[in-house]
């Protein structure tokens, strides 16, 4: 070993200094550019998280686009499903496809712990909304969605969201414009309503909209889009467009 050492150290001492300083220089700036190229290329968050409130059909969706069915009845939904799949329409397409994260988090207010796990890498945030069933839910739904959009990891990183108008397979269901809208004025009540409370008691990281203003989701500083769709029947394109648009292939 230690004869080898010495060999070595022979060996390089013959060789002339400039040789020396090349293959060190080579060195230096192979390293320099694969330190650059990693720093260029971040690793593209894959993360879509669907919210909503209980009821909503998030779980049918989530098998929906994982598996072009929604398994009716054999899952529950207190369960939170996870799971890193190829959307089920795109598997007969050619290509790479990039496979997305999906997370269904249980719209149960003592689970929505969840969110703030993932929130924080989610490169876009489905909030689900019951259209059939809407107006009883309005403000409980405007109070999960406002909460959402006031965290800081939603605000500082601008995840998308996208409100979906579920179960627009029955006629009866509501407009997304008219969600929208009242979604809109509850949302403004909210705010009213929670900047009355002392600050020191609010938990929300950061305020919405502009003071004076009537609140609109044009307002927030990250992209709010509304869509439709029905996770029974599988018109779900307006989702995994959503979807596509931020996990890029
Ligand atoms: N008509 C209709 N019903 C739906 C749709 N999606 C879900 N549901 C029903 O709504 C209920 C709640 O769905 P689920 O996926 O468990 O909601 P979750 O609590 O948000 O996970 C179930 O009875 C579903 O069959 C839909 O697109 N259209
Ligand atoms: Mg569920």
């Amino acid at each position: 070993m230690e004869q080898q050492m010495h060999q070595i150290e022979l060996w390089v001492r013959q060789l002339p200094v400039e040789q020396l300083y090349a293959a060190l220089a080579v060195l230096v700036v192979t390293f320099a550019f694969f330190a650059i190229l990693h720093l260029l290329k971040p690793s593209k968050s894959t993360t879509i998280v669907l919210a909503g409130l209980s009821g909503s059909g998030k779980t049918a969706l989530f098998y929906q686009l994982r598996d072009g069915s929604t398994h009716q009845g054999t899952v529950t939904s207190m369960d939170p499903n996870e799971g890193t799949f190829v959307l089920h329409s795109e598997l007969e397409k050619k290509g790479k496809l990039k496979p997305i994260h999906l997370v269904d988090v249980p719209g149960h207010s003592r689970l929505r712990s969840k969110l703030d796990e993932f929130l924080p890498h989610a490169a876009g945030l489905i909030f689900v909304v019951d259209a059939l069933d809407f107006l009883p839910n309005c403000r409980a739904a405007a109070e999960y969605l406002y909460d959402i959009l006031t965290k800081a990891s939603i605000v500082k990183r601008k995840t998308p969201i996208l409100i979906l108008c579920n179960k627009v397979d029955k006629v009866t269901a509501h407009s997304k414009e008219f969600i929208k809208k009242q979604l809109e004025k509850e949302i403004d009540k909210l705010r009213t309503s929670r900047n009355a409370i002392s600050s020191a008691d609010i938990a929300d990281e950061y305020t919405l909209g502009v003071p004076g203003e009537a609140f609109s989701f044009s307002q927030c500083r990250n992209k709010v889009s509304v869509a439709e769709a029905s996770g029974l029947t599988g018109e779900v394109s307006q989702v995994e467009q959503f979807i596509r648009e931020h996990v890029k292939h």
